[in-house]
């Protein structure tokens, strides 16, 4: 069978209308711009068997394991169907309604309660279908941790089922969905922010308080709508932490947004890049511990290439313990990043005290933090509410955390700087990996689609051939879509 592309794929579901644009009924009444009405797919079996063989691709990169599989009734219950029957996977079919006669199951096939059962979605706005399902499913004695949909139209799905411990993992977004159809021309600009905006006003999930109430519906984090305030705007926000106000003009000064990551492991390559790689970047990232050969001299050295070429240094040391312990990580031992570092970042699994601990070192010396809000890592658990509670935190530590390492925008807070890990030009449409789970996105869907602020790239440029044409393509890429993204935004 021939290579499935998501984006071959979105264009091929286009041909046969399974994405409309004009004006259609939701399942909840609402009126939407866009439709996907994957039902149409049982009348063209090669697509079919594509996106069943996309499908399970996901499960197996993910690694999911389970005992049994379901599609939700009915359209993508055929899709169920043809991967259980390819790769000999026993399946289970929920009845949307009881017969009145025989055994009046709400489940048919063989399980054993305990027993982990796969859910298979076609598309998802709210997550209600999968949740129903998965409520059948449960009465019956099974579990349901995962659930793999072909399309996301972002309106709130994955949180509303994270909140009841289903991961929804989509194939494609509704984001990309657009980005893709833009691209090859088939709907225009206005099409495509039409639809964003009715995506970004339109979110379903609307999470419990304690007491069991509802908060009011926050918006998907994405691409702002309203006129988005330039880097040089935001460089002059009154609450902005100096240090991020700094990135920011310098961003606007070099027009770049890049962030180069300089995993290189001799100290001498690692300023030839910064000298080399200086004048095109913002930001350097370094991880100092994979150096074979650090001494003090190389970050003093750094410290003046920074000065010479202005751009900042990100230690990428993640901090993930006590309070104490990463006060002394930061401060001491054989690399006193303190001492060199402009930005540095932490997990915020061990709670407000490892910001606490670094804090007190970092912030009399006007440096600043990075939460580890996402990562680009497949199977990363830092999602739905991890990712929220990791925003509550630099809210909370606003005086030193200043940004967030993240795959999209999450936030709408301008203060606050978005950067992306997992960057890499993408080459004939397939979504790019390495061997140990790295994935990839273009500093287009970074920065336009997803709204983040800096890319940060590494292997794309280290790997290149001519590392500063590379940089220099990076750049341009990275500093482009900005530019569409702010001036669409005041359109
Ligand atoms: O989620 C993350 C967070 C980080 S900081 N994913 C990442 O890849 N990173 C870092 O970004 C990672 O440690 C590496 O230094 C860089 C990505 O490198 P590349 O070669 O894959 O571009």
């Amino acid at each position: 069978m021939e290579e499935v592309s998501i984006d071959s794929l979105i264009l091929k579901l286009h041909d046969v209308n399974a994405v409309k644009f004009g004006e259609y009924k939701l399942k909840s009444g609402l009126l939407t711009p866009i439709y996907i009405d994957l039902r149409v797919l049982v009348s063209h079996p090669a697509l079919m068997n594509q996106v069943a063989k996309l499908i399970y691709q996901r499960v197996q990169e993910e690694g999911l394991q389970f005992d049994s599989v379901c599609g939700v009734p009915y359209t993508a219950l055929p899709l169920a169907t043809i991967i259980c029957s390819t790769h000999e996977l026993p399946m289970l079919i929920r009845r949307k309604e009881a017969k009145d006669y025989g055994t009046k199951r709400l489940v048919e096939g063989s399980f054993q309660a305990g027993d982990t059962c796969l859910i298979i979605e076609d598309t998802v706005t709210s997550g209600s279908s999968i949740l129903e399902t998965a409520e059948v499913l449960n009465r019956e004695g099974l579990k349901v941790t995962d659930a793999v949909v072909l399309m996301d139209r972002e309106q709130g799905g994955v949180e509303m089922l994270a909140s009841h411990g289903i991961r929804l993992l989509p194939i494609i977004s509704m984001f990309k969905l657009l980005s893709v159809l833009l691209e090859a021309e088939r709907i225009d600009a206005q099409t495509a922010q039409s639809v964003r905006k009715f995506i970004l006003d339109n979110n379903t999930y609307r999470p419990k308080k304690e007491n069991g109430s509802e908060v009011p519906a926050s918006k998907k984090p994405c691409v702002e709508l309203k006129r988005e305030l330039g880097y040089t705007d935001r460089a002059k926000l009154p609450n902005i932490h100096p240090l991020a106000s700094k990135l920011l003009s310098i961003m606007e000064e070099k027009q770049s947004n890049l962030c180069v990551s300089a995993d290189v492991t001799s100290s001498e390559e690692l300023l030839q890049l910064a000298e080399s790689l200086g004048p095109k970047i913002c930001m350097l990232k370094t991880h100092i511990d994979i150096l074979k050969d650090y001494s003090a001299p190389c970050s003093q050295k750094l410290q003046a290439l920074a000065q010479e070429h202005n751009f900042l240094i990100f230690e990428d040391r993640k901090f993930a313990d006590i309070g104490n312990t990463v006060k002394h990580q930061y401060e001491g031992g054989l690399y006193q990043i303190s001492s060199w570092s402009h930005v540095v970042n932490a997990h915020a699994v061990p709670g407000p005290g490892v910001v606490e601990g670094l804090r007190a070192v970092g912030k009399p010396l006007g440096h600043g933090c990075l939460l580890i809000a996402q990562m680009s890592s497949r199977g990363s658990l830092a999602t739905g509410e991890y990712t929220k509670a990791a925003l509550e935190m630099a809210e909370q530590y606003s005086d030193f955390v200043f940004g967030f390492i993240c795959s999209s925008k999450i936030t709408q807070k301008p203060e606050f700087i978005h950067m992306t890990p997992g960057v890499q030009m993408q080459t004939g449409g397939k979504l790019k990996r390495d061997s140990f789970g790295q994935q990839y996105t273009s500093p287009e869907e970074v920065v336009y689609t997803k709204g983040s602020d800096v890319i940060i790239v590494g292997r794309g440029i280290l790997q290149a051939s001519d590392r500063l044409k590379a940089a220099e393509l990076y750049r341009k890429s990275g500093w482009d879509a900005y530019a569409k993204r702010v001036s669409q935004s005041a359109q």
